[in-house]
């Protein structure tokens, strides 16, 4: 190839090739320590990605986009219109996203604003399909967004089948948004836009453990307003376990006695808040109530709970009175959890225990019970407490693996621990919620964002039936070695990784390379908006020096 030929060749690549905004955080410090040549200061990289993409994360069903930059006025007005002409919900997070949006600005002060005889962009348009305000399971979250060629006399127009979907379509818009250091004002590139977008899977999971650290209600709203940047949408709640029963229990009074302090409990009436300020932000509470294994604490206000003072757990099973608890606990969780799904926990039972009380020895020995029958018989029991009160159950993989048949059919498996039981869960009609822990383990401090984003929920299942059983996945932040001081740079930037590949097509969000600089992108827009994300690739300890 000739010097010529090549050059062309070089010229073309970088035509493709175009530079973003300056927000990576190649840190200038990281050569310190290596030769003194290389102490010298060079300039950052900016972040760059290839001239037909987006920045937005997750990634968009589709999109194109054009080649002229628009001005956002810091008045931009909002106006809801069809299923509903005005609604609470869309004008909070309207007013949430133009905080996000023009943070420069409002810190600046009003003599930034720019004059209103230069045209900008002065209103967003949602027109909403419907008048549902109802989330559950499979609510409608797709959206259509068009933000026009020119500033004049147009709107941005978003359309969503109802609000949820217009939450995430708020999302999208504030992060085309960008601030312009040299103009001073708030801008969209690569207008027009037009985006259709639907996530890829109707559950998009994060896990928070309240009973290994206690994390105050404000953490707790922290992680909701994160996951809602990632379009993640259920925060399984894992409440309560052996350490500590931080929740009121109104029937049972004495339960939070089994709580680290009285300063680290929540009442009912901050469930119920962190319900609704989920809610406000398209995200359903799904609460955990595990039994019989992890459940040592209950005993501390109730000890009769415990097959024997010296061994207290798994939860008694030939007690009335173990029943009669979960069931009071259950009905006083159903006023204020009203999603669908209800986890029952189930997992890691060391049934030997039982073997250990006398009583409990004689109960088994009268009905001709083993302990492998006693474990079913328990979770059974427990669904179906959870089936009266008009949720659907779900159950860790344990159950299922042991005495799957005998579920309640309308069971939700949750895959963690085995590899690659996802085939034999559907194979059995059961649905399925994915999070094996090799891969989607947040406090699994050493598996990287990479293998976040290249776990596939869909490996190796064929069939469309048996592929719309699996519900979507969730990554769970396990509370031994997280609390409030670490939990956000724990869960994000990984989290992210998973929330793409749980919301985006698998052919387009298909490389980490691709993903890397929209992922660095991703956490910049965290730490703007109070994320305190972790780097997505610490360059200091991994790379050595250029
Ligand atoms: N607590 C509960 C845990 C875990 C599980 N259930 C767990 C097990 C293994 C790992 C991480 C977490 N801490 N209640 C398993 C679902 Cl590696």
């Amino acid at each position: 190839m000739s010097a010529i030929s090549k050059a062309v060749l070089l010229l073309l690549l970088f035509g493709i090739i175009f530079a973003g905004e300056v927000c990576g955080y190649r840190s200038k410090h990281w050569r310190l320590g290596f030769s003194e040549s290389s102490m010298k200061y060079k300039p950052r990289k900016p972040l760059q990605i290839e001239a037909n993409e987006t920045w937005i994360w997750p990634l968009p069903a589709e999109w194109t986009k054009g080649e002229s930059t628009i001005i956002l006025d810091p008045k931009l007005e909002l106006v809801v219109q069809g299923g509903l002409s005005e609604s609470d919900v869309l004008e909070e997070a309207f007013e949430r996203y133009l905080g996000h949006i023009f943070v420069h600005q409002s810190a600046e002060g009003k003599k930034l604003r720019r004059k209103s005889s230069s045209p900008t962009l002065l209103r967003l348009v949602i027109n909403l399909l419907s008048d549902n305000q109802v989330l559950q399971l499979g609510t409608d979250e797709s959206y259509t967004l068009a933000v026009p060629a020119t500033n004049e006399s147009s709107d941005v127009y978003l359309e969503a089948s109802n609000i949820y979907g217009a939450l995430r379509g708020l999302e999208t818009f504030s992060q085309l948004c960008g601030f312009n250091f040299e103009t001073r004002s708030v801008e969209i590139r690569d207008a027009p836009w037009s985006i259709k977008d639907k996530p890829r899977f109707q559950y998009r999971g994060l896990l928070i453990d309240t009973a290994r650290h206690y994390l105050p209600v404000e953490t707790i709203r922290k992680v909701i307003d994160s996951m809602s940047y990632a379009k993640l949408n259920v925060l399984h709640w894992h409440i309560v376990d052996t350490e500590s029963f931080p929740l009121e229990i109104p029937s049972y009074p004495a339960m939070w006695d089994g709580a680290y302090t009285k300063a680290e409990r929540y009442t009912m009436e901050d469930a119920a808040n962190i319900v609704e300020y989920a809610r406000r932000r398209g995200i359903n509470i799904m609460p955990e109530l595990d039994t019989p294994g992890h459940a040592a604490s209950w005993g501390v206000g109730y000890p009769q709970l415990w097959p024997h003072p010296k061994c207290q757990q798994p939860l008694d099973v030939s007690s009335k009175f173990t029943f009669e608890v979960i069931a009071g606990i259950l009905a006083d969780f159903r006023k204020v959890f009203p999603f669908d799904l209800m986890h029952l926990g189930g997992d890691e039972v060391d049934t030997s225990c039982w073997n250990q009380s006398e009583h409990i020895r004689g109960w088994l020995k009268d009905r001709n019970l083993t302990l492998h029958d006693a474990y079913a018989t328990f979770v059974l029991e427990v669904q179906t407490i959870t089936r009266k009160l008009g949720w659907a159950p779900v159950n860790w993989e344990e159950p299922f693996s042991e005495f799957g048949k005998l579920l309640s059919p309308d069971t939700v498996v949750h895959e963690w621990y085995s590899n690659n039981l996802v085939p034999a869960i559907v194979d059995q009609g059961f649905r399925c919620i994915v999070s094996n822990q090799d891969v989607w383990y947040l406090d699994h401090l050493d598996v990287g964002w990479e293998e976040f984003y290249l776990n596939e929920p869909l490996a190796d299942l064929n069939s469309l039936d048996q592929q719309q059983l699996v519900l979507g996945g969730e990554v769970c932040m396990w509370g031994e070695t997280a609390d409030p001081g670490d939990i956000e740079a724990t869960i994000w930037p990984r989290a992210a990784a998973a929330a793409e590949r749980l919301w985006s097509s698998p052919y387009v969000a298909n490389s980490t390379y691709r993903a890397l600089p929209r992922l660095e992108r991703f956490r910049c827009l965290l730490h703007e908006r109070g994320v305190g994300a972790a780097p997505v690739k610490n360059y200091y300890a991994r790379e050595g020096p250029e």
